[in-house]
This record gives C-alpha cells, sequence and structure tokens, in this order.
C-alpha cells in the first residue's frame, strides 16, 4: 500500500485550501510534494516506488482544476522519471534522479518568473499608471523589475473578491516601495480610462491564445480593449495547457459558496442560489501580448510555444503515472 508521506499531503492541503495559490507557486509546490514523495519512499522495489510517486502526484493533481501549471509540473516530473528508469539502476539512484527533477523544475520555474520580469519591464514607461487584477507573482516580477530599474509609475489593484487576493498585491507593492491605489472591483471601467497598460498573470492559456485567469479578469479586459490599452499577460511556459490542442477545455473552479455569503445567510433565503466560479476566460481578441520567458508573442503564437514545450500532443500524455497507480 503507498503512503502518502504527511509533508506531501499538507502541501496538498494548502493547495486546496488556498494557503498556497497563484498558478505558478502552485506548481513549485506540487514539484515539492513530489520530491518528498521520493525521499520518504519506503519501496524497495522500482514499481512500487513508481506506485509510491504516483499515489502522491494524483493527490495533488485532484487539489484545484484550473491552473494547468499543476498537471503541466507533475507531468514534468513523472515523464522524466520514466525516461530515468533505464540509467538509473535501483531506488537509491531513482530517488536521486527524482530530487535532481523536481528541483530542476522549480529552478527552472523561479527562472522564468525572473526573466518575464526583464522582458516585460521593457514595455513599462516613466509616468504610467499600470492597472493589475488579482494577485500574479509573474506580473508583480514585470513591476518590481521595472521600478528596480528606476522607472517611475503606479499601479491600480482591484480588490478582487470574493477572496480578495488585491490585498496581497497592494501588500507586495507596499514592501516594494511601488506606489499604487487599491480599488473596488466596480471601479475597474472607471479607473482602467485613466490607466495606460494592463498586466496580468495566467492559470492557462489555450491552444488557441485564450487566457484562464482569476473570475473577472475578461471584465478588465473589455473594460481595457473600450479604453484602448494594451492588454498584457505574463505567464510561463509551464502555463500553456497541452490538452487544448487536443480540443479539450480548460475546467473553470467553482468555488464554495461560503466564500461569498454564509451558510446562515443563505439558509434565511427561500429563493436565492449561490454562484462561485473561480476563473473565467479572456478571448485573444482581448489580448495585446503574451510575455514569457522564451520572448513576447502574440497570442496566436500559442500554438508555437505549446508545440515546442510539448511536440504534437496526444492525449495519452496526459496523466504519466496513471498506469502505475
Ligand atoms: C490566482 C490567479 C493568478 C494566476 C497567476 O488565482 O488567478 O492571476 O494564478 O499567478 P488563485 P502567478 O488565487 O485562485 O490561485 O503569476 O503567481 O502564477
Amino acid at each position: 500500500m503507498a503512503l502518502i508521506p504527511p509533508e506531501t499531503q499538507k502541501i496538498a492541503e494548502d493547495i486546496q485550501s488556498m494557503r498556497t495559490r497563484g498558478a505558478g507557486r502552485i506548481a513549485r509546490a506540487a514539484a515539492k510534494g513530489l520530491v518528498i514523495a521520493a525521499q520518504e519512499s519506503k519501496a524497495r522495489h522500482v514499481p512500487s516506488f513508481l506506485r509510491d510517486i504516483a499515489v502522491a502526484a494524483q493527490l495533488l493533481y485532484e487539489t484545484r482544476p484550473t491552473a494547468v501549471s499543476l498537471p503541466n509540473a507533475l507531468s514534468y516530473f513523472y515523464t522524466r522519471l520514466l525516461n530515468r528508469l533505464e540509467e538509473a539502476q535501483g531506488i537509491d539512484a531513482l530517488r536521486e534522479a527524482s530530487v535532481k527533477i523536481g528541483e530542476g523544475f522549480i529552478e527552472m520555474s523561479n527562472n522564468a518568473v525572473k526573466t518575464i520580469g526583464q522582458i516585460g519591464s521593457r514595455l513599462i514607461q516613466d509616468g504610467d499608471i499600470i492597472f493589475t487584477y488579482c494577485n500574479s507573482a509573474t506580473a508583480f516580477s514585470v513591476l518590481k523589475t521595472a521600478y528596480s530599474m528606476g522607472k517611475e509609475f503606479s499601479v491600480f489593484v482591484p480588490e478582487t473578491r470574493p477572496k480578495y487576493q488585491g490585498h496581497i498585491t497592494a501588500t507586495w507593492l507596499d514592501e516594494a516601495g511601488i506606489p499604487c491605489s487599491l480599488i473596488t472591483d466596480n471601479s475597474i471601467r472607471y479607473l482602467i480610462a485613466r490607466s495606460d497598460k494592463v498586466f496580468v498573470g495566467a492559470d492557462a492559456i489555450t491552444a488557441n491564445g485564450a487566457v484562464v485567469n482569476k473570475i473577472g479578469t475578461s471584465l478588465v479586459a473589455l473594460a481595457a480593449d473600450e479604453a484602448r490599452l494594451d492588454f498584457l499577460v505574463a505567464a510561463e511556459s509551464y502555463k500553456f495547457s497541452p490538452a487544448t490542442m487536443a480540443g479539450e477545455l480548460v475546467e473553470i473552479e467553482e468555488r464554495d459558496i461560503s466564500e461569498v455569503v454564509s451558510k446562515e445567510k443563505l439558509a434565511e433565503w427561500k429563493h436565492v442560489s449561490v454562484r462561485n466560479p473561480a476563473f473565467d476566460v479572456t478571448p485573444p481578441e482581448y489580448i495585446d501580448a503574451i510575455i514569457t520567458e522564451r520572448g513576447v508573442i502574440p497570442p496566436q503564437g500559442a500554438i508555437a510555444i505549446l508545440y515546442r514545450e510539448f511536440g504534437w500532443y496526444s492525449t495519452e500524455q496526459a496523466f504519466p503515472w496513471n498506469p502505475y497507480l
């Protein structure tokens, strides 16, 4: 029987409860969870070792459905682990290989965020008023890098209900010394008209260049289009969804309604139900550019990034750990 180490279970719980959140952080936490599963595995034979990692991967996979960075991180890990089977003889060698693979993913991810910061910062000019949304470490990397280059600008940060991730972004900007205004979500259209450009992050990017991000992002994009602002997305290449090459849709997470209204209030109502979708889809027509660690692409270039990262995708590639469960 495969046992999942408590630390890996804790990582999964933290992702599910959103103590760990944001697509990049989720992916890095998942890679760490698999490293721990490999280190703690008591397996004495390769098949049981592979099963231990597969069970941990499945647990992590089931935590949240939308951010494609999560399955991409798990596939990155497991595919490389399977590729090492021949050359890494025995459990100890495989364990060592697993640590290298997981740490390699985390390093690659952190470097990608840094590189995107450098590339994106060139798009910010002195005097700009930047509009952002939710809390994206990648979009923040752009702002922080521009600020460290001496550029002078300010940022509008909507609260981003129901979970108020805008407060986290405001705290990060405050700590970095970047002037910003926290605003209500209701004032997006009014204040975007007084801004110069928009930077947001992404949870998933589809083969046709649509961007899945925090619910409300598509409204920001609509308002930006009306105000004729550039709508720019900062996203690492592991946020591109290979399954969409095969025509699959990105699942939109619906979260617990207690994030919107108390259970007591709901019990008082007789005819009211509550919906709490956590993400929405911004069509490519509303996106001016996607800033990746490989360079700046138009949304129509998403397929080129996908092909480079994943080749011509087939659905068998989706869950490489499945046969070992
Ligand atoms: C977070 C969110 C972020 C993206 C990108 O949603 O929508 O904009 O994940 O973030 P949640 P990053 O709070 O529900 O996880 O650039 O940090 O990967």
